[in-house]
């Protein structure tokens, strides 16, 4: 594929999550930064839910969100420009699974399906997971998982009771910045 001739780019949804530190106030700094992520533009972004733990059980629940963004930089400089924004918001890596002030994570590339060092997309828990397929099917119901062929809606049916569970928080942001300027969202 041929990202950077691509003028549209490419859609790609990336998860929100944070257990420290006023979560919901990081979620939605996280989100601000996003939308001045180069190269791409920020659609949509979905309410915020309060979410049971997964992986290790014994720390504070999470807020967690999904953001929609069209961007033309490839998978990996994606990778690197969420890497970048956790660490912008002072992210330690303190043990897989284990409490974060932020952690942006590669949900879905369009169709692309990659499996490298240090980059699966589409995300291989994303199917297995309440606290991203909630707001996932908010804001992008119809998205088809490339490897399963089913889409968002159809993975969160299948997972019936499973998943962790997951409270509606509300409060998308007031105002996040894009390109440098405010803007109701
Ligand atoms: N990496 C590979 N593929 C990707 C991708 N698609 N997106 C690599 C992002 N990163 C990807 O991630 C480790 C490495 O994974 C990255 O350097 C990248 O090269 P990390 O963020 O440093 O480590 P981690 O997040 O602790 O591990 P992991 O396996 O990514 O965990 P997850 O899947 O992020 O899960 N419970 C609730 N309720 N809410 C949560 O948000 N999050 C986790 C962490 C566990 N339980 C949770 C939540
Ligand atoms: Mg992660």
């Amino acid at each position: 594929m041929d990202f950077l001739r691509s003028r549209q780019g490419i859609i790609s949804h990336i998860a929100i999550g944070s257990n420290l530190d006023q979560p919901a106030d990081r979620c939605r700094e996280a989100m601000g930064h996003l939308a001045d992520l180069e190269h791409s533009r920020l659609i949509r972004v979905s309410s915020l839910y309060r979410t049971e733990p997964l992986g290790i059980e014994d720390q504070d629940w999470f807020v967690n969100a999904v953001a929609e963004i069209r961007t033309t930089l490839p998978p990996r400089d994606l990778l690197s420009a969420l890497l970048h924004i956790e660490s912008l918001m002072g992210r330690v890596r303190a043990g897989r699974w284990g409490p974060r002030v932020i952690d942006l994570d590669l949900l879905l590339y369009d169709q692309s399906v990659i499996d490298e060092p240090g980059l699966t997309v589409p995300h291989p828990e994303l199917h297995k997971r309440r606290f991203v397929l909630v707001p996932l099917n908010e804001i992008a119901p119809y998205a088809v998982h490339p490897v399963f062929g089913i889409s968002i809606r159809g993975l969160l049916d299948r997972l019936a009771g499973a998943g962790g569970k997951v409270e509606f928080l509300g409060g998308t942001p007031a105002r996040i910045t894009e390109n440098g300027k405010e803007r109701d969202c």
